[in-house]
């Protein structure tokens, strides 16, 4: 099911700002991580209206998020740091395991499903225009 986020961030706290309104995002969140492990990762799928590049990733729960690669390099499972993500026009870009994936530093404490972190995401269209959008993962132990 795709929900608008804006329509669910109005839900949640009206507070929160949501000027990315033309980005939906589906399958949003986080890997439940053991004790004592600081690094966690998290998953989405993006579409946006217009073309958009992702700039950053923030949590409150991480140090620092980075926008990582999975991919198959000689039979070798490699991880590549993307310093942006391109999300063109009404083209759904999906993070999921095994392959694009947020990937969360530093946590500040461990993800327990069942919880939620907030991530703020940062876009930039082909102005240079920036928008940011929060959004509040649900923290799992597998896709589903
Ligand atoms: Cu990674």
């Amino acid at each position: 099911m795709i929900k608008r986020l804006c329509a669910s961030l109005l839900l949640v706290a009206a507070a929160l700002s949501c000027t990315a309104s033309s980005v939906a995002i589906d399958h949003a969140w986080a890997r439940a991580t053991a004790p004592g492990q600081d690094v966690g990762a998290a998953y989405l799928e993006l579409k946006s209206a217009t073309d958009l590049t992702l700039t950053k990733a923030e949590s409150p729960a991480a140090g620092s998020v980075e926008v990582h690669k999975m991919s198959m390099k000689d039979g070798v499972m490699e991880m590549r740091l993307l310093e942006t993500l391109a999300l063109p026009a009404g083209q759904t870009v999906k993070l999921e395991p095994g392959g694009l994936h947020l990937m969360l530093f530093g946590l500040k404490k461990p993800l327990k499903a069942g919880e939620n972190i907030l991530l703020t995401l940062h876009f930039q269209d082909k102005g240079g225009k920036e928008s940011s959008m929060k959004i509040d993962l649900p923290i799992k132990r597998s896709a589903d």
